[in-house]
């Protein structure tokens, strides 16, 4: 009994003495001191031991348990410690390196230009509401008086999804959504990408961004489209700037204007900015024809209104100073950090 327990503790050490691994070790616990284990074995055999041999034997398996239960943990803690150290070894950060620069975008000037469009408005008191791009020829010509027969509506100025629907070309189709809905008073802008069928050069893309702007109330008159857009423009290009107002046409408007805003780079004295004249032309607007409102469901005895409507492109241009509109839609971003 006494040699069958020195072999199986000298055998125990020296397989745990070989192990390299953490597995290794708990195979050798089970093998020895499991319930299966060897030395359990021999301490179920005690019952061949002679009685009065017991307690010896028994402090004999104790002992021997107790050794290689201690080697095993000794051994566990090596291997351990030494993992730490290979992983510490595999992970180390060399703190001198430089540091990746994290590569930051950019707002790009036409989000720019309309961040400060809708800060004016929303001051004023306007609603910001947006549409869909893609509209009904109802709501794109024929609620905004732009009948059949209208050289607008032509296939060359139009993208036509079918006869019906269409890419719309402004975005006041999101006004007569809005009037048809018949609450009122209506202060709103609506911002957003339009579409024309043009060829790209210099001022123009098939694709590009307005911004209408639409008030619907009880004696609003051409005053307060004037008062309005003039505030508007000090507060775009500064508060010294200067407005006129053309007359001009539009379907949806009557009477009809372009207003221009006096050169913001020469003060109006007539620059290369302005091409001599002092004046830049910045928007087209108008008192919201009484047969538009009647379309959209509203008493044109009872309201009134005004109606313009901004290239969202044309103010980035201007205002920092792009000469090629094909710039913004390049997205290039050392172009786009300089505004
Ligand atoms: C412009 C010029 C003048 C306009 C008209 C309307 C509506 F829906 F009320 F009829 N919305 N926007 C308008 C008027 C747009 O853009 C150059």
């Amino acid at each position: 009994m006494k040699e069958q327990l020195e072999r199986i503790r000298e055998e125990a050490l020296k397989q745990i003495e070989a192990s390299d691994a953490l597995e290794k070790l708990n195979e050798i616990r089970v093998a020895y001191l499991g319930k299966k284990g060897e030395l359990t074995s021999v301490l179920k055999s005690m019952k061949n031991v002679a009685p009065e041999d017991r307690p010896r034997v028994g402090q004999m398996v104790n002992d021997a348990r107790a050794a290689i239960e201690a080697r095993l943990e000794e051994t566990r803690l090596a291997l351990a410690r030494r993992a730490r150290q290979e992983q510490l070894k595999r992970e180390v950060i060399d703190v001198t390196l430089p540091a990746k620069k994290s590569r930051v975008g950019h707002s790009h000037p036409n989000t720019i230009a309309l961040k400060e469009v809708e800060r004016i408005f929303v001051g004023m008191g306007y609603e910001v509401v947006e549409g869909p791009e893609i509209e009904y020829d109802l709501y794109n010509f024929e609620k905004l008086n732009i009948p059949a027969n209208h050289p607008a509506k032509d296939e060359q100025d139009t993208f036509y999804i079918n006869k019906d629907i269409v890419l719309r070309t402004q975005t006041s189709p999101v006004q007569a959504r809005v009037m048809e809905q018949g609450k009122l008073p209506i202060r709103m802008i609506a911002p957003g990408r339009v579409f024309r069928s043009d060829e790209v050069d210099a001022t123009h893309s098939p694709s590009f961004h307005q911004v209408e702007g639409l008030v619907i109330d009880k004696c609003i008159t051409f005053s307060d489209l004037k008062g309005t857009l003039a505030e508007f423009a000090r507060e775009m290009f500064g508060e010294d700037t200067r407005v006129k107002f053309r007359p001009h046409h539009f379907p949806f408007t009557e009477p009809s204007a372009e207003m221009d805003v006096s050169c913001f780079k020469c003060g109006g004295k007539g620059c290369r900015f302005c091409k001599g004249s002092g004046w830049i032309e910045i928007l087209g607007c108008g008192m919201v024809h009484p047969h538009v409102l009647e379309m959209c469901g509203i008493d044109p005895e009872s309201y009134s209104g005004f109606a313009f409507g901004v290239g969202l492109e044309r103010i980035a241009l201007l205002k920092y100073e792009i000469d090629d509109m094909r710039l913004l839609y390049e997205n290039d971003i050392r172009f786009l950090t300089q505004f």
